[in-house]
């Protein structure tokens, strides 16, 4: 498949680029655990001839500083990632969800403290007992149910990540053991990746101060910066005003679709906040990287409205109708991921 994919002239140099940025910045210390789960998750499916999706999600952190206490974020609850992770376990999928830690999970989304504290569900029953209340009992159970299967068939996978370097080692990492499943692989890529971070041997050791010491201890990095040639990525604390320098992230999704996984289904997600560019850079993914789907959505509507962009196909919009657009945006319900994933389902429209 790969050799089909236009732009592979360029592949030494997204080839480069890689073996840079994992020569520079080190794993992550639980890479090695996540590899061997991971690797005994993936031959237990292959073995019974099942579909493995990685479903990543939440978004990266980029930190400031080695021994991190400011950090950069990207936005994302969780939300599009752990229902559509329940979707793809309904669908017969074994599912590895590579998340961002304390991000929102299959199933337990639904008594999240983002939008409902779990314990509002419970009461004091006989003999010093907790039981759901009756109003709750019915879906609670069936949640219940389907956690308690995807558990008992080793069926769900969770592998936390926190900063943008801990994800692009996962996710090398994981599509290099899925690359044997070949076409029974799929790579549904919800997680809000950075853009720009802050390489290793540019990053200040300690917290970046905002006083006169903070002048000296940049300083003091230029000066050891002078001697290996590299400038440090805080650059300014004059005036109390913070000068950040960060460097772009390698395109990944190219290594990803050329190199690591070249056989497996190659889903991405675009992220915009203007309307008027959605589509164009929709494209622009699918024309460079040469994937299977691109599912675009804006910020303010994404739990309504996504379009798929696909080559050789007219885009196609989803959308929930306005009656049916039932909690509110920090709700847990990821409402187009319900109607795009539900086969058949009556509550999309599309083409609108
Ligand atoms: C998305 O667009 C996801 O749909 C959301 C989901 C992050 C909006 P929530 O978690 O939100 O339900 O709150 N993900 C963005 C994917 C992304 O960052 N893509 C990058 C890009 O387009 C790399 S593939 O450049």
């Amino acid at each position: 498949m790969s050799a089909a994919r236009p732009g592979l002239e360029r592949q030494s140099t997204a080839e480069e680029a890689e073996h840079d940025y994992f020569a520079m910045n080190d794993p992550p210390r639980s890479l090695q655990t996540h590899s061997a789960q991971a690797k005994a998750f993936i031959g237990h499916h292959a073995s019974r001839d099942r579909r493995v999706v990685l479903v990543t999600s939440g978004g990266t952190t980029v930190p400031l500083e080695n021994q991190t206490v400011r950090f950069i974020d990207n936005f994302s609850a969780g939300t599009r990632g752990a229902t559509s992770a329940e979707y793809f376990l309904k669908a017969g999928y074994a599912v590895i969800f590579l998340h961002r830690q304390y991000s929102l999970l299959p199933y337990s989304r639904h008594y999240s403290h983002s939008t409902n504290c779990f314990l509002d569900f419970l009461r004091e029953g006989s003999h010093g007992s907790v039981v759901a209340h009756e109003e709750y009992r019915e879906e609670m159970l069936s949640v219940l149910r389907k956690y308690n299967w995807a558990k008992e068939n080793n069926m769900l996978l969770l592998l936390p990540f926190t900063t943008i370097t801990d994800y692009l080692w996962n996710l090398r990492e994981i599509a290099q053991l899925m690359r044997p499943l070949g076409s029974k692989s799929l790579f549904y890529l919800a997680a809000a990746v950075s853009d720009f971070f802050v390489p290793k041997d540019r990053m200040v050791e300690h917290k970046i101060q905002s006083s006169d010491a903070a002048e000296r201890n940049i300083r003091k990095a230029k000066d050891s910066g002078r001697e290996t040639g590299l400038e440090p990525s805080v650059t300014s604390v004059q005036s109390k005003r913070l000068v950040v320098d960060l460097d772009p992230v390698p395109k990944f999704l190219k290594r990803l679709v050329d190199g690591w996984a070249p056989e497996g289904m190659i889903v991405s997600f675009k992220l915009e906040t203007d309307p008027s560019i959605l589509a164009s850079k929709a494209h622009y993914s699918l024309d460079r990287y040469s994937h299977h789907l691109v599912i675009g959505n804006l910020l303010s509507t994404r739990k309504w409205e996504v379009v798929f962009v696909t080559p050789g196909s007219p885009d196609r919009w989803i959308r929930v109708p306005k009656h049916r657009r039932t909690k509110s945006l920090s709700g847990s319900e990821d409402q187009v991921g319900l109607a795009a994933l539900k086969s058949g389902n009556a509550e999309a429209t599309e083409g609108c």
